[in-house]
């Protein structure tokens, strides 16, 4: 086995909350008038809650206090939150539990490295809760991507040094933050694009490849 553990983004690799995402914030934009669309969404993946609501205010021409942001952030997460009370363990696919399996069996520690707050509530919705040997997520960490501390924070948590780990990720941002924490990255969707990432992807399925 190449790398001993593999840390997986969860929105937009494990599963496809991005699409909540975009209509929570477009509720909101809408309220505040502000312009939202599909393009403005992919420029959100892998960023923090209030950093994704700064580049949505990027179009207002009223400037906001931050207690104000505050409740527009918490506003949206509610929708949000409303939102995943859809998702049921339908929305795992086969291929990502497939492939996930076949990697543990193959002796890889499996974790999550993901921006979210609410990793741990999409991943009970989806059956994955207690999967993960390790999760870090948007509630243990104070810089998020493209700064590397959620995976370094998981690598630590799996007791791996970074250059046994390889990240998964769909962001751009997420493949500037592992080569920043001197990780290997594979990429998906816009991610398998970067310059600098180390693996390529079609499908998640592909990871098997690597790990061969
Ligand atoms: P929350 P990831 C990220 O998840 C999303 O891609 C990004 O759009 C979102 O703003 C961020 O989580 C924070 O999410 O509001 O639930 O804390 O791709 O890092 O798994
Ligand atoms: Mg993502």
């Amino acid at each position: 086995m190449k790398y001993k553990g593999i840390i997986f983004d969860l929105d937009g690799v494990i599963c496809f909350t991005d699409h909540y995402h975009y209509l929570a914030w477009k509720a909101l934009a809408d309220e505040i008038g502000v312009y939202f669309d599909e393009t403005i969404n992919n420029r959100l993946r892998g960023v923090s809650r209030m950093a994704s609501l700064e580049i949505i205010l990027e179009r207002s021409e009223k400037a906001y206090t931050p207690a104000e942001k505050e409740q527009m952030a918490e506003k949206k997460n509610g929708i949000y939150r409303k939102l995943l009370e859809k998702m049921t363990p339908t929305d795992l696919s086969g291929e990502v539990k497939e492939t996930l399996d076949a990697l543990r069996a193959a002796g890889a520690k499996l974790a999550i490295g993901s921006s979210s707050k609410n990793t741990k509530l999409i991943l009970s919705r989806i059956g994955l809760g207690g999967y993960f040997d390790a999760i870090s997520d948007g509630t243990n960490i104070t810089h998020s991507k493209p700064d590397p501390e959620v995976f370094t924070k998981a690598a630590e948590f799996l007791g791996l040094p970074p250059q046994d780990c390889l990240v998964v990720e769909d962001a751009l941002a997420g493949i500037d933050a592992a080569v920043a924490g001197g990780f290997d990255g594979a990429g998906l969707g816009e991610a398998a694009s970067h310059p600098k990432v180390t693996w390529p992807l079609k499908t998640f399925s592909g990871l098997m490849a690597i790990e061969s």
